[in-house]
């Protein structure tokens, strides 16, 4: 078989990207490992930036997010159980983020890729990328048992952190940097009403929360936990007792519980791949780059990623522009080092994670001068909507 572009994985870059080169009319096939409803299943991020919402529309997915996604005019910051809103489109000229799960858009771009009887392959098994250096790369993978080739001009990596792209660059030709954080999150879905009507990031000296939401009637939930900890050792009520201790008291008061829909612990990383492009094989997402979960922004860096590289993909088969490649590791890692710091930044603001009297009060005299200070307000906000493409 012979493709124009084959993209690995079906997450929301490899699906983002494969609705984009249909709707340009460029050949494309995703290969996933996992089964179609494991995709779909998979509870994660929930809070899209303006220009990845915008990347929905123009993929023709977008018609239920515009339906109901709820649009946030702020953020808060809790420190010592009070806390402070961020007014986050009076600090950019009336910018918002749109709170709607990753679960829909995946949902929503499989959706719009099978109604279009666009190509993917599902249990794709052991997936293998041959030749990216010379001009014939071609992808291996088994089906059922059974071996098949795909012969293409361009490879798309968007297989996520613990993928087989990254894998297969030599070590020689990447640089790596990675900072693993000493404690986790455990976070709980429910259906009961969020408890406040924005994002909520609290330190308290209990550890840090996080209040967020996916509908009206539907509540996203997290704390810090030890990074060993395991998801068995917390019962339902056990997570709502942690948690209501570690909000301010009117909206501890005001918290509704109920019976968990999800409940899981996942590590924090930063972690960042240079260069994303070797030869003919581009890296996206989670493949190339991770960040904290504080500030909203794996999800949205891979979307940001399939912007740039589209316009490579184009570049590279309709004008014939060789640099273009390489060009998209430049454009790309521009904006993903920015989100970094910004991830790391309110990762380190915001979690307990050594005991240093000093290094506390200086996380306390940054909020009190972040939250006080136009500035300091405007480089939150800034950041939080995202930085332009
Ligand atoms: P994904 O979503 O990991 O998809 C990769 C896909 O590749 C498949 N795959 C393979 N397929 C074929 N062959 C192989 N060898 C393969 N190996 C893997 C996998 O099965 C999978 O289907 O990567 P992608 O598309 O780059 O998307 C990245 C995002 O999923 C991720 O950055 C976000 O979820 C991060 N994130 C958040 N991002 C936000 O922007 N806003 C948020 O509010 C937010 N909250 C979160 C988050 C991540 C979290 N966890 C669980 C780490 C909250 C949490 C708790
Ligand atoms: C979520 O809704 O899952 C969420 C919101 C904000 C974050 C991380 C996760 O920073």
């Amino acid at each position: 078989m012979r493709k124009q572009v084959v993209i690995i994985g079906a997450g929301p870059s490899g699906l983002l990207l494969g609705r984009l080169l249909d709707l340009a009319g460029i050949d494309n096939v995703v290969l996933e490992r996992q089964t179609q409803d494991y995709v779909l299943a998979r509870i994660r991020a929930g809070i899209l930036e303006q220009t990845t919402v915008d990347l929905i529309h123009r993929a023709e997915a977008g018609a239920r997010l515009a339906e109901e996604g709820i649009k946030h005019h702020a953020m808060q910051l809790a420190f010592d159980y009070k806390a402070v809103s961020i007014d986050l489109s009076r600090h950019t000229n009336g910018k918002v983020v749109t709170a709607y799960g990753q679960t829909e858009v995946t949902r929503d771009l499989c959706e719009v890729r099978d109604n279009a009887g666009s190509a993917t392959v599902y249990e794709a098994d052991n997936v293998e990328i041959h030749d990216i250096d010379g001009d014939a790369p071609y992808v291996t993978y088994l089906k059922d048992g059974t071996g098949h080739r795909i012969d293409c001009d361009l490879i798309a990596g968007c297989d996520g952190y613990h993928g087989v792209s990254r894998r297969t660059v030599p070590e020689s030709a990447i640089t790596t940097y990675e900072k693993i954080y000493p404690f986790g999150w455990l976070g709980l879905l429910s259906d009961t009403r969020p408890v406040a009507q924005e994002v909520v990031y609290a330190n308290t000296e209990r550890g840090f929360a996080l209040c967020s939401m996916r509908s009206m009637t539907r509540s996203r939930y997290y704390i810090q936990c030890d990074v060993d900890d395991k998801v068995e050792n917390w019962s339902d009520d056990a997570f709502w007792d942690e948690f209501r201790r570690r909000l301010p008291p009117e909206m501890a008061d005001a918290l509704e519980t109920g019976p968990s829909i999800e409940k899981s612990i996942a590590p924090l990383r930063s972690f960042v791949a240079e260069p994303m492009c070797f030869g003919r094989l581009m890296l996206a997402g989670d493949a190339a780059h991770v960040v904290p979960p504080t500030g909203a922004k794996g999800l949205n860096l891979a979307a940001s990623d399939i912007h740039y590289m589209y316009d490579a993909i184009l570049g590279f088969l309709q004008d014939r522009n060789a640099a273009a490649l390489d060009e998209y590791s430049r454009r790309a890692l521009a904006r993903v080092w920015k989100a970094e710091r910004f991830a790391w930044w309110l990762t380190t603001l915001t979690h307990r994670f050594n005991d240093d009297p000093f290094e506390q009060r200086m996380k306390e005299a940054e909020l009190a001068y972040i939250t006080t200070s136009d500035a300091g307000r405007q480089m939150v906000a800034e950041n939080y909507v995202g930085l332009p493409l």
